[in-house]
């Protein structure tokens, strides 16, 4: 019945095509007849009549004479539907008898057939194509921000691998100096220390440091004294009935305001009672502290430290400064190969060794290798100590150039960073049964919403996981994979694919479980509404 009516429609003259139909815009040009009424091939095989062009019967073996029906294989067809946008479809899907949606203007079919709907086709495609401009503008503004975030991220990290560099470098000094105090005093025997302990300088060191702590115990009391004394005499000095004229009483208050800075205090102020700035009045008390001595404040925070400080290693480090104290025997036992020729020091240094330790067995001399250990633990705690925070602080400034070279990766934050300000941002989708979670670039979870256990859905792995879609391309940002979550039951780990589309919002819209244990969630993020290619551009050059 179709049929009929198709050869029906054919045989109407009424909608006469041109006899370019189907043809490309870029061809249009190569499709004009010659002064004889010809036309070549557009291989070049063949010269042909133009007449023969689009009559339904292929001619050139690249089908070229055919752009408008089907009878060549391997061709396409045009239509130009005018008022929305031209597209191609196969020449096989030519006067097949079906409306293609793709060509809205009806000219895949014979004339009449298929309604013209371009123009309403146009307006609504011009429509959501606005709507979808608008919305990536507006998201492309909330992604630029992102970008400012990762640039701010990027010179904070800057900032902080310097600085942490420079204090390494002042660390490793540090724990250079601190291992070889550590090292000497542990290879500095229990007799050579007793010696160098009784350097004047040293023994002078411990008395100075015993007075101070003396008088630091002193000065406590003193304070404790004052502060007593200073209450009582603030009490009085509100409290006191100047009506009995006692000279006693009022000498100990003027006397204790000029000590204590305090203003000399008058009737009224003692009714209602002493108020006066505190603050003012110490600064008023403060006096200039001669240089290079401490100051009351320094006095208190500073003392402790000082007088916790490591004499023995102290007493190590000056060695270095004015050359070690040599004890006798074993100075010129160990200086010898100072008077030896170059190739005899070997034997000379494997003799020393056993003659050492034969003295040391036999009970002559002390074993080099035995360590006061009191002595040197000190100087080893405070050496482990610093390289321990040295370790610390290497550690932390890797983590900091880790993070630098994962900000603007590709295969990370995003080339420009655009990421960074989402890593760790929870989006959630309640689907009745349950609220599922995904924490960009960390988990993906689904909680059962009326109990039961959470499973783990996964860990994010990677971007777009397919290998034909190019790192950097923003095809690659529209997936996210989240593999190795809990094991399914007779079944795989639960894994989730993540399709981000561009939206102002960052929200998950869809849940879906494809296949058993295997997960599609759906959403949006601005960090996909890269700017458009006209923004930036002046109307007239628009
Ligand atoms: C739970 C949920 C489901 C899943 C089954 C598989 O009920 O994780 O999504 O399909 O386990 O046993």
């Amino acid at each position: 019945m179709y049929r009929w009516l198709a050869l029906l429609l054919f045989t109407l003259p009424t909608y006469a095509r041109p006899q370019t139909h189907g043809v490309a815009p870029a061809l249009l040009p190569r499709y004009s007849p010659s002064a004889q009424k010809t036309w070549t091939c557009l291989d070049g095989s063949k010269d042909i009549p133009w007449a023969s062009v689009n009559d339904d019967y292929c001619d050139c073996a690249d089908g070229s004479d055919e752009p408008g029906t089907s009878a060549c294989p391997n061709t396409s067809f045009y239509c130009v539907n005018e008022g929305h946008i031209g597209s191609t479809i196969s020449s096989t899907r030519v006067n097949d008898g079906l409306c293609e949606k793709e060509c809205c203007d009806g000219s895949d079919e014979p004339a009449g057939v298929c309604a013209n709907t371009c123009k309403e086709v146009g307006e609504s495609y011009r429509k959501e194509y606005e709507a979808a401009r608008k919305l990536r503008k507006t998201g492309s503004k909330i992604r630029s921000t992102y970008i400012a975030f990762a640039q701010k991220e990027k010179k904070r990290l800057e900032a902080a691998i310097e600085a942490s560099e420079k204090e390494i470098a002042e660390q490793e000094k540090e724990v250079a100096r601190l291992k070889d105090i550590a090292d000497r005093t542990e290879a500095l025997s229990a007799e050579e220390l007793e010696i160098k302990k009784q350097s004047p300088l040293y023994t002078s060191l411990l008395t100075h440091s015993a007075a101070l702590k003396s008088l630091q115990r002193e000065h406590k009391k003193h304070l404790e004294r004052e502060k007593a004394l200073g209450e009582i005499l603030d009490t009085m000095r509100s409290n006191y009935n100047p009506n009995y004229q006692d000279m006693a009483v009022l000498e100990a208050v003027r006397g204790w305001e000029y000590h204590a800075g305090l203003p000399h205090i008058g009737e009224a102020e003692r009714e209602e009672g002493v108020d006066e700035d505190d603050d003012a009045a110490k600064e008023d008390a403060a006096e200039e502290v001669p240089e290079g001595e401490w100051t009351a404040e320094e006095l208190e925070h500073q003392l402790d430290t000082l007088l916790e400080t490591d004499y023995v290693s102290l007493l190590m480090e000056h060695d270095k400064h004015v050359g070690p104290a040599e004890s006798a025997a074993e100075t010129l036992l160990y200086d010898v190969p100072a008077y030896l020729p170059d190739a005899f020091i070997p034997q000379y240094e494997a003799f020393r060794d056993s003659l050492v330790s034969w003295l040391a067995k036999l009970g002559i001399i002390r074993d080099p290798a035995s360590r006061d250990a009191g002595d040197a633990s000190k100087a080893r705690e405070a050496y482990n100590a610093a390289d321990h925070s040295l370790d610390l602080a290497k550690k932390e400034l890797e983590k900091a150039n880790e993070e630098l070279s994962n900000l603007f990766d590709p295969t990370g934050y995003g080339a420009d960073g655009e990421w960074k300000k989402l890593d760790g941002l929870c989006l959630t989708k309640d689907t009745g049964d349950y609220t599922y979670e995904v924490c960009l670039f960390g988990e993906a979870k689904q909680k059962p919403n009326h109990g039961g256990s959470t499973f783990s859905l996964g860990k994010f792995t990677s971007w777009h996981p397919s290998h034909d879609v190019a790192p950097g391309s923003p095809e690659y940002y529209s997936q996210q994979a989240y593999t190795q979550g809990t094991k399914c039951w007779n079944g795989p780990h639960r894994s989730v694919k993540l399709h981000l589309s561009c939206g102002t919002d960052n929200a998950l819209l869809g849940i879906a479980e494809l296949e058993k244990c295997e997960y599609l969630f759906t959403g949006t993020s601005p960090a996909l509404c890269l700017p458009l290619e006209d923004e930036g551009k002046t109307k007239d050059e628009l």
